[in-house]
């Protein structure tokens, strides 16, 4: 049955002797009711005039103002995706052969600093007898504060260094190093044969010019849906996402969305997880996804890739969502589907997306880090040059041969979700994008004290920098954090 108000507007198309092309009937199906009346009378007082007769939808985008701008280019590269690259190795031999990979591409990584020069094994410097100050790196083994002194265990293919720090602000430096990252040491030998660590150096990011867009095209940044959880925001992200093709001229100038995972709440991911389900099988919950990715202009490129809750490997790095669950959305020629983590680029601008399984356990480990600042545990992992180096923790990470965590390209914007806290902040140069959640609180959450700021959606003007944001959560304490 038709609106009341669509059917005036046809009829009153008609009688004035008109035909309306079906193309131009779905926008008005679409077009607010309260405006339908005002819309049709001036399109055909203005198609009066030029004696045409027929009503397309070239006309309707035209007077809505949703012409699709041609000058906004939307060129894309798939810069890094591990889907096609994972080899697992196995077990300890794996392991091995991982941690090796990650210690060889982070020594390389260093050595653009001038003190490089200077590494020694750590089964060279272990003998030696001189004075000076010495080079060592490794992948952090352990570190413990006891009594105003921290002392730090590094290890490299050699051997096991172990040194303590007494300065007190290098010990803060030490103090949030996390468990399994790389570092480089400036060392020297104390008074009673132990070794006296002077200095920590990070690979961290050096300064650099950034990549910006020709034009102004305009990315949304997603994550975490769960679609299938009955506390997915279905309403709101309806909303948003019909808000795409409005005369907003924001949303005119969107050409990318990124999804950065936990596009589905999965299917038991979690002790008695169907009762919060809504949808109970993955394919229903999968459906459901690709329905609302319908209505999105087919102009905007979606890169999909997978979270914790999505079907495919849970381990690290995660390959894309498998076909089989949904061979739509990979037939789609506006939808990639990328692995975790991946680096796309849009109009040349570099962004690295990655879940953010990891800060879990860099939250539960590093003093001065929390869950309502997902920023901060970002600018850890760019200094750290690795997404994921907490090994045996809870975020699974599979014995890859080669270690595809570590940051070897720097990005542009770097996008993460998982924590469900939209937020925003710069890191040398880098804009850092928590793209939030579009799920409620959860009981588990709430049972933890966690509390998400859901419904909004981040945009990024890929030329200016400029950042957006529209807010579908009716909650006024429910704000962006920046
Ligand atoms: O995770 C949403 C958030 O909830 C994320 O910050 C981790 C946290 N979370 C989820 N499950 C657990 C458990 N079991 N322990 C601690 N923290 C947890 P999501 O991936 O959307 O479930
Ligand atoms: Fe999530
Ligand atoms: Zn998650």
């Amino acid at each position: 049955m038709l609106k009341k108000e669509l059917t005036f507007a046809l009829d009153y198309a008609l009688n004035k002797g008109f035909q309306i092309h079906p193309d131009a009937f779905k926008i008005l199906e679409n077009v607010d009711v309260k405006k339908l009346e005002k819309v049709i009378k001036e399109i055909v007082r203005e198609k009066l005039k030029q004696r045409l007769f027929q009503i397309n939808q070239d006309d309707l985008e035209t007077y809505l103002g949703i012409k699709e701008d041609r000058t906004l280019q939307n060129s894309h590269k798939i810069v890094f995706d591990p889907t096609s690259r994972i080899t697992t190795g196995e077990g300890v031999k794996g392991y091995n052969a991982l941690f090796s990979s990650r210690f060889k591409k982070l020594k390389r990584i260093i050595s653009d600093r001038p003190e490089s020069r200077m590494i020694k094994s750590i089964s060279s410097v272990k003998t030696a007898k001189l004075e000076d100050d010495m080079y060592v790196c490794g992948l952090v083994t352990s570190r413990n504060t006891e009594r105003n002194v921290t002392k730090l265990v590094l290890e490299d293919p050699s051997g096991i260094f172990e040194g303590v720090v007494f300065d007190g602000e290098l010990q803060k430096t030490a103090g949030v190093l996390l468990s399994d990252q790389f570092v480089m040491a400036r060392v020297s030998i104390g008074k009673n044969a132990g070794f006296i660590i002077k200095d920590l150096i990070l690979p961290d990011i050096p300064d650099q010019a950034t990549n910006r867009s020709e034009t102004e095209a305009y990315v949304v940044f997603l994550s975490d849906l769960h679609i299938g959880s009955k506390y997915f925001m279905e309403e709101e992200f309806t909303e948003f996402i019909v808000w795409l093709s409005s005369p907003d001229p924001v949303a005119r100038k969107i050409r990318f969305v990124l999804i950065g995972g936990d596009v589905v709440d999965g299917v038991g991911i979690y002790p008695n997880q169907d009762k919060e389900l809504v949808c109970k099988t993955i394919e229903e919950q999968l459906k459901k996804f690709e329905e609302l990715l319908d209505k999105i202009p087919k102009y905007v490129k979606i890169f999909i890739m997978p979270g914790n809750h999505d079907p495919g490997r849970r381990a690290l790095p995660q390959p894309a969502i498998p076909k089989k669950y949904n061979s739509n959305l990979w037939n789609r020629e506006n939808v990639f589907m990328v692995g975790n983590p991946a680096i796309v680029s849009l109009n040349g601008v570099k962004v690295m997306m990655f879940h953010g399984q990891s800060i879990d356990d860099i939250v539960k480990t590093t003093p001065g880090l929390s869950y309502d600042n997902p920023v901060n545990v970002m600018k850890h992992l760019l200094r750290a040059r690795h997404l994921s180096p907490i090994y045996g923790s809870q975020t699974p990470i599979a014995p890859e041969i080669e270690d595809l965590m570590v940051i070897d390209e720097i990005p542009d914007i770097f996008h993460v979700g998982h924590v469900h806290r939209a937020q925003l902040d710069m890191y040398k140069g880098i804009l850092l994008v928590n793209s939030g959640s579009w799920q409620k609180q959860t009981p588990f959450q709430a049972s933890v004290g966690m509390t998400p700021n859901p419904g909004i959606a981040l945009m990024v003007n890929l030329k200016t920098f400029q950042v957006f944001h529209e807010n579908y959560n009716s909650n006024l304490d429910n704000v962006l954090q920046s």
